[in-house]
């Protein structure tokens, strides 16, 4: 037997109900609506006035019962739901996280993308169902709904790693993801007029 410094969990299975995406077992659900999203959008205006009027559900976060402890891998199944807010689609908070390790997304519905950024670099990765999305250690992370339905995915993460919102605030994402008029357009994070690509 290997020498534990904590007493191990229990094996156990998860069930994902393909239908819904509920995990059984399930742990905490977070709720994300426009409220929680005020100043992180390019129009602030725009997303206040949304506030004002029905502060929409913008994503929720489904956790395992999995802790998040050091050596434990905690899951959890994110859905965004489809929106955009001045044509900047609805997104994550985003983080880094402050112990910098890996993490992995699978896609599971819908039409999306991850956006990576280490600081200097941005990359966008599009994301959609049995897509594997690679976030290596170090990068902050946001997902954003690209499509017109539901956008959901597994996310695998060391249970020490922690989440970092801070750092965004700080540094931004080096770039934000509207809806163009001949689709999907990458634009600058501090100048939103300015596209990318
Ligand atoms: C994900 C995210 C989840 C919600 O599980 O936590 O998609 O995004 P925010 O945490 O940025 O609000 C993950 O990356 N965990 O590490
Ligand atoms: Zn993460």
């Amino acid at each position: 037997m290997p020498d534990f410094a904590i007493p191990p969990f229990q094996p156990f299975a998860i069930e994902l109900d393909r239908g819904s995406l509920a995990l059984a077992p399930t742990g905490p659900l977070l709720t994300r609506r426009l409220s929680d999203l005020e100043g992180l959008f390019a129009d602030p205006a725009a997303c206040e006035a949304a506030v004002e009027h029905d502060d929409e559900v913008v994503y929720t976060v489904a956790s395992s019962t999995v802790p998040e402890t050091a050596g434990e891998l905690p899951q959890s199944i994110t859905r965004i739901r489809p929106g955009r807010v001045s044509g900047e689609f609805y997104f994550t908070k985003g983080h880094v996280h402050p112990v910098a390790e890996g993490e992995i997304y699978l896609g599971l519905e819908g039409e999306g993308g991850l956006l990576l950024y280490d600081g200097s670099q941005v990359i966008f990765l599009p994301m959609a169902p049995d897509r594997i999305g690679y976030i290596p250690p170090g990068w902050a992370h946001r997902s954003v709904n690209t499509g017109d339905s539901d956008y959901s995915f597994l996310a695998v993460y060391p249970g020490a790693a922690g989440h970092d919102y801070d750092w965004v605030l700080e540094h931004g994402f080096g770039a934000r993801v509207f809806a163009g008029d001949a689709g999907l357009e990458l634009r600058s994070y501090t100048d939103p007029g300015s596209r990318i690509r």
